[in-house]
């Protein structure tokens, strides 16, 4: 198997630092494609609990090189405090390897992202405020900063002092802000040059090569299908294209060289930020989805919104990526309800839609149309095999097989590496 991707099936958090962190042993290189420190991946080793934001959850895996691919966006001083912070718990972060093409993260970028929010009042998106838009938005607008300008110090004045003229008339005329100095910016970006220099390289080439020589690579996906800009539930989004595509697009690897692509899949749904969630729960069950799955943003400690398990989302996540399998995360938190609904399509304006609407209005319509499953009150967190699992738990999950388009490989009963079930 040269390569494979594994991502987020709904709107993120589905479990995948857990996930890549098992397969961590079996690959070679673990890739992040898209996205940057607004991602929040957790992986418990034993008694340690990591939070990752911004490295690969395959710098974990001591056999492993983690890689920063072009499509990612890195803030040079998370990065560095998250390096350094590993390096305190005794993880070897020597192998890292950063794209040159990836784009920085710059203070105004920072700014841009808190102060639109601020203005769009009731319409902000609920972004994790770490400047990932207005960085992806200098990328498309051709006035971007990439980590190899910081070996250029000229070139990266005239980078920066061109970002900066559109900026700093928008902050003056619309935002009544002071203007930002490029003199200062560089000054700021240039003090991380050396220590990040190390980690530089042309990771296109090094990722095809080691496929080439028969090594296993696996991209890592932050946040999930119905957050990506293009096939998520648009505006309410992140400004990449964490879908099956963006693996390719943000690392330099063709995709005939992906011969799987594994969804991380929720037993039920969160999402953290504003849009709309038609299976979102403002009551009880709600309120304890939460509590037992401790649903609380990893990056911002925001409460993530809950709700039912979506089937036609998960049935479009199979086809907007690809899926060859899913990894069904959770189900422990589900233990205890006696009968439990699951979304199996919408009424939207009094009709029945099997299908994810690709009509933002349609789906903000779109009202959950309910089949009750059996619930379970057996403790399923040292079950090991499918058989182990009592009989409503083994319904659920063969159910939500059917529903979403793909077979189930793996089923997550616990936080930790050892709690999964894997299915041959
Ligand atoms: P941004 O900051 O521009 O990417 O925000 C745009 C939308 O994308 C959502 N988003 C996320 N949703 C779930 N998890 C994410 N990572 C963190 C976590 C989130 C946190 O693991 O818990 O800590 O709040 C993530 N990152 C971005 C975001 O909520 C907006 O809806
Ligand atoms: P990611 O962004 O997809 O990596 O997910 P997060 O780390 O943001 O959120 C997933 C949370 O669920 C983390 O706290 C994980 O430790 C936890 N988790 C992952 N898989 C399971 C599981 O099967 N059962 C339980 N109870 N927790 C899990
Ligand atoms: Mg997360």
């Amino acid at each position: 198997m040269p390569a494979l991707v594994l991502l987020g099936a709904q709107w993120g958090d589905e479990g995948k630092g857990k996930a890549t962190d098992l397969l961590g042993g079996s690959v070679d290189y673990v890739v992040r494609y898209q996205g940057g420190n607004n991602a929040g991946h957790t992986v418990v080793v034993g008694d340690q609990k990591y939070a990752l934001h911004l490295l690969p959850s395959g710098i974990l895996s001591p056999g492993c090189t983690p890689v920063i691919g072009n499509g990612v966006v890195v803030d040079p001083a998370v990065l560095l405090s998250e390096l350094s912070g590993l390096n305190d718990r005794g993880v070897d972060t020597s192998k890292l390897l950063i794209s040159g093409n990836a784009h920085l993260i710059t203070p105004y970028n920072v700014t841009v992202d808190k102060v639109t929010e601020r203005f769009l009042g009731k319409r902000k998106i609920g972004t994790t405020g770490r400047g990932i838009g207005p960085t992806y938005a200098d990328k498309i607008n051709r006035v971007g900063i990439r980590i190899q300008d910081l070996y250029d110090e000229s070139i990266l004045e005239q980078k920066v002092e061109a970002a900066l003229e559109q900026k700093n008339q928008l902050l003056a005329k619309v935002f009544n802000r002071r203007a930002i100095e490029a003199g200062k910016v560089v000054e700021d970006m240039l003090q991380y040059a050396e220590q990040i220099k190390p980690f530089v390289a042309d990771t296109t080439l090094i990722l095809n090569n080691a496929i080439d020589a028969g090594k296993v690579v696996l991209f890592e996906g932050g946040q999930g299908t119905l957050l990506d800009v293009d096939h998520g539930t648009y505006p309410f989004v992140t400004s990449s294209n964490p879908t099956a595509g963006g693996a390719c697009t943000g690392s330099g690897v063709g995709p005939t060289k992906i011969s799987r692509v594994i969804g991380i899949l929720k037993a039920y749904t969160t999402r953290v930020g504003a849009g709309p969630f038609p299976t979102e729960l403002l009551d009880e069950d709600g309120e304890a989805l939460r509590r037992i799955g401790g649903e609380r943003g990893v990056t911002t400690g925001r409460d993530r919104r809950c709700g039912w398990f979506d089937a036609p989302i998960a049935r479009y996540a199979t086809r907007v990526n690809g899926l060859t399998d899913f990894f069904l995360t959770k189900l422990d938190v589900l233990t205890g309800w006696e009968q439990i609904p699951v979304c199996v399509a919408y009424e939207i304006d009094g009709k029945r839609v099997e299908e994810l609407p690709y009509n933002q209005t349609d789906f903000h319509h779109a009202k959950p149309i309910y089949e009750m499953l059996p619930g379970w009150s057996e403790d399923i967190t040292k079950a090991k095999t499918f058989a182990d699992l009592p009989k409503n738990a083994q319904g659920y999950v063969k159910a939500l097989e059917e529903m979403s388009g793909a077979p189930i490989s793996a089923i997550g009963v616990g936080p930790g590496r050892t709690e999964t079930i894997e299915i041959n």
